[in-house]
């Protein structure tokens, strides 16, 4: 497996999202500079015909799919049709424009929330699909299925070289602050923030407070993205976790700490707590070189300083 040449052509899909931006610093900061991106205008990624035209153009040596319809819990009950169509849609026009172009590799990224709801914890790579979906985000794990499905067997029909991530619950600069359809880090990092700010006696937590979640930063992402481009090259997908995890419970009082709210938790249970547990087993990863750096505490600690460097940006754009 060779590295990626220093003036590759890399296609980032989705440069402007979590997962994108947070490619895009790393490959710079790799010295790599023959970026390319598409963005909504220049390329609508669920349109075929668009795509196929993008690619014959463009001719990308390698391409980082970090393009989704992503959203935390509630987004993901809400819009269900989107999150399967807009997904399964990404992935096949781009998998399929990257072969039929002669892209040297693609990585495609998962997801932990689409292994069975109940799966043995921590999770290995071979519970996918051993059992049934978590039913608050069926359709979006149906999708990123049906992607990771087509990199096994582009490689296996064509000798695509295209591997497959599968990343835990992500959080850090960039991501989406919206109270109803973000995910719980930057929902609750928002709640502490405004409650501190109004000086509010309480914040609201959805749930019980009791699932256990493992989160990881996406600069940590992106740097075992890198590391898999150029160490990994086979058929099932490999996970990207940190291989430990904490309740709600536990995190929203880290995340009070950082903040510096120091009033109430009022628990609504008339919100989902989504599947009980999703904890990565990581023992792959670990085993071709790569560990994670940012410890949960000091990532949602520069998370905030960027919450507040661009709080005034984010409610222009709502
Ligand atoms: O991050 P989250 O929305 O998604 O919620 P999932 C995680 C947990 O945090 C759930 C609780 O148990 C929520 O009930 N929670 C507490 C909150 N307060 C809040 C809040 O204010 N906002 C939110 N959003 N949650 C997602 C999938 O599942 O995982 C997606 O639905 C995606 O498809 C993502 O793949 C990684 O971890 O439950």
């Amino acid at each position: 497996m060779a590295k990626m040449a220093a003036d590759a052509k890399i296609f980032v899909a989705g440069h402007s999202g979590l997962v994108g931006s947070a490619i895009m610093r790393a490959l710079r900061a790799n010295g790599y500079s023959n970026l390319i991106v598409g963005g909504r205008s220049k390329v609508d990624l669920t349109r075929q015909s668009e795509v196929e035209a993008f690619f014959e153009s463009e001719k990308p040596d390698y391409v980082f799919l970090a393009a989704a319809k992503v959203g935390g819990i509630h987004a993901n009950q809400t819009f269900p049709a989107e999150f399967i169509y807009q997904n399964m849609m990404i992935a096949a026009n781009v998998i399929e424009a990257a072969w039929r172009n002669d892209c040297e590799k693609l990585l495609y990224l998962g997801s932990s929330c689409i292994y069975p709801r109940l799966a043995p914890q921590p999770i290995p790579e071979s519970a996918l699909l051993t059992s049934t979906l978590e039913p608050t985000n069926e359709p979006y794990a149906i999708a990123k299925i049906a992607g990771l499905k087509l990199c096994e067997y582009y490689r296996k029909q064509y000798g695509f070289d295209a591997i497959s991530l599968m990343p835990t619950n992500l959080y850090g600069p960039g991501d989406n602050f919206d109270l109803e359809h973000s995910h719980v880090i930057p929902a609750l990092m928002r709640k502490a923030h405004e409650a501190k700010m109004m000086g509010a006696p309480a914040m609201v937590v959805w749930g019980t407070g009791a699932p256990r979640r493992e989160f990881l930063h996406v600069d940590d992402l992106a740097d075992a993205a890198l590391h898999l481009m150029e160490h990994y090259s086979e058929a099932t997908t490999i996970n990207v976790g940190v291989g430990k995890d904490v309740t709600i419970k536990e995190l929203v009082a880290i995340i009070c700490d950082v903040v510096g709210f120091e009033g109430e938790l009022e628990f609504d249970t008339s919100r989902p707590d989504g599947t009980p547990q999703k904890m990565l087993d990581i023992a792959r990863l670990r085993s071709i070189g790569w560990t994670p750096n940012i410890e949960l505490r000091d990532g949602l600690a520069t998370t905030y300083a960027w919450f507040l460097e661009n709080i005034d940006q984010l409610r222009a754009a709502e």
